[in-house]
């Protein structure tokens, strides 16, 4: 075989002819999207659906610059760059039919450890209309006790000092701001896609929070000018791997150096809220409602929560994968009963949409067996995704009476799983969460103390006070470390005592 095509622009039109490629002029693009976080998600989700827009209208003024602030960016920053900011969407179908589709929306990319001050112009650049952000849950150094922003955070405290140079988002987000005050220009649109509950209103309330500790004015002026619309975003994207690149390379003899893999399905749901204007994305199916709240939520509490629930008990079981587990009869029917026992009862109603459906659907999703989404990533982190996905849930049901059971069970295999960074069967699990040390620690004693995971504050807040949550917990601790085979507690819990 000749030598694979490299991923560039000028080789784009040697491309095969299977792989849809970007047919609008990418060199008239100017970047009204300045996106802060470029990981897969963001990858298949918003520039997909910008890059849809281009290719039907002329949106030239809609083109997105991408920018990664840490240095664990840099990868991204390198390849992309070597491939004029192209890369492939490898969409998986669940009958193992597979779409492959080059996108080109991202038209620049900048590294903000390398120079924070080229990151703030381009904000602040008239042409910006639009900062999006996928900075995790973590990013948003919220103080989980208060729901407050964090100042303790001694990166907050250098952004306060050093407002050009900044190391975290919302440093760099008042920077420029404070630039186009200055320069008379109108503000941006702050768009989060983040899954955390109510996400443009708690970007809202932190960064003038951090603005207000520089600035009081300026933080006067962003609370007045700058729209942040909540967002509901959807679209699973599991870890690019080897075999995605090779795929590449032996099907269509092309070298994309980090392709993104993503499922068919995908949903936005938007507040129609923009500072400064926005694209059309709804002629490419995003919703734009007043009031997302409904169905973020149904989405953290099923979607979020369902892939906690499976990543924590399928990992200390020995699964590998998401499909996995829900092609084992008692995990998927485990989740379903926590949907439909534990979930549903606490949430909202969302109009148009039917709750059974849905669920159907996202068990469906999950046992897509092209994506292979690893429980490893869906644990990553989980310190601060568990917060926004299923302790709210446990919290609701404790104040209504509700069951407690299922999530009891999942926060008691966390526990087993962060003492031991193993399964069941002793076998390592690669463990990455910023409080991997702390749980770690707690977890730990649980030996002496069967509430001791519960003291992980910035986790679980006061949980543990409630005598319910705690009777109901310990009980779980005490199967978990007596026997963790997980299934048959999840056997008990789905029977009731
Ligand atoms: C996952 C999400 O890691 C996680 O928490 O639940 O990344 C999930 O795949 C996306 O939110 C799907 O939209």
């Amino acid at each position: 075989m000749n030598e694979p095509i490299k991923l560039n622009q000028s080789n784009l039109s040697q491309f095969p002819r299977e792989i849809s490629r970007p047919t609008y002029d990418r060199s008239r693009l100017t970047t009204g999207i300045v996106h802060v976080g470029v990981g897969g998600f963001h990858r298949a989700h918003e520039a997909f659906y910008t890059d849809l827009l281009l290719q039907s209208e002329d949106a030239s003024q809609w083109g997105i610059c991408g920018v990664g602030l840490r240095e664990a960016d840099r990868r991204m920053a390198t390849i992309l760059g070597q491939q004029d900011y192209l890369y492939t969407l490898i969409v998986k179908h669940p009958d193992g039919k597979v779409e492959t589709k080059v996108i080109g929306s991202i038209v620049d990319f900048l590294l903000g450890v390398d120079d924070p001050g080229a990151v703030i112009d381009r904000m602040a650049a008239p042409e910006t209309k639009i900062v999006s952000l996928t900075i995790t849950e973590g990013g948003y150094n919220v103080d989980a006790e208060t729901g407050e922003f964090d100042i303790s955070n001694p990166d907050v405290q250098y952004d306060i000092e050093h407002p050009s140079t900044p190391r975290l988002v919302f440093g760099y987000l008042a920077a420029a701001l404070k630039k186009r005050r200055e320069a008379g220009l109108p503000a941006f649109t702050v768009q989060s896609c983040d899954n955390v509950q109510h996400n443009g209103d708690l970007i809202h309330k932190i960064l003038v929070a951090f603005a207000r500790l520089q600035d009081a004015e300026l933080a006067q002026w962003i609370d007045k000018e700058v729209c942040f619309p909540n967002a509901m975003v959807d679209r699973i994207a599991p870890v690019t791997t080897e075999s995605d690149i090779e795929f590449l390379r032996t099907k269509f003899n092309v070298d994309d150096g980090w392709p993104v893999v993503c499922e068919p399905f995908r949903q936005w749901v938007i507040e129609d809220s923009f500072s400064a204007g926005r694209p059309n994305w709804q002629n490419h199916d995003a919703q734009f409602v007043e009031d997302v709240k409904p169905y973020e939520e149904m989405k953290l509490r099923l979607l979020n929560a369902g892939h906690s629930v499976l990543g924590i008990l399928g990992s200390v079981f020995g699964y590998q994968t998401i499909d996995e587990c829900v092609r084992d009869d008692l995990f998927s029917k485990y989740l379903r009963k926590f949907f439909d026992v534990e979930a549903t009862p606490v949430l909202d109603a969302v109009e148009g949409i039917d709750l059974d459906a849905y669920k159907a659907t996202l068990i469906e999703r999950f046992g897509n067996p092209s994506i292979r989404d690893n429980l490893a990533r869906i644990c990553l982190e989980s310190s601060s995704k568990l917060p926004v996905f299923l302790i709210p849930t446990i919290r609701k049901n404790l104040a209504d009476g509700g069951s407690i059971r299922y999530a009891a069970l999942v926060i008691a295999a966390w526990c087993y799983y962060s003492d031991n960074h193993a399964d069941r069967h002793g076998q390592p699990l690669e463990v990455t969460d910023t409080l991997k040390d702390e749980l770690h620690e707690a977890a730990k004693a649980t030996s002496n103390d069967r509430l001791s995971f519960m003291k992980v504050k910035q986790v679980f807040g006061d949980l543990a006070n409630d005598e319910r949550f705690a009777e109901t917990y310990t009980e779980m601790i005490d199967r978990v470390y007596r026997d963790p085979d997980v299934t048959d507690h999840m056997r008990e819990v789905i029977g009731g005592r």
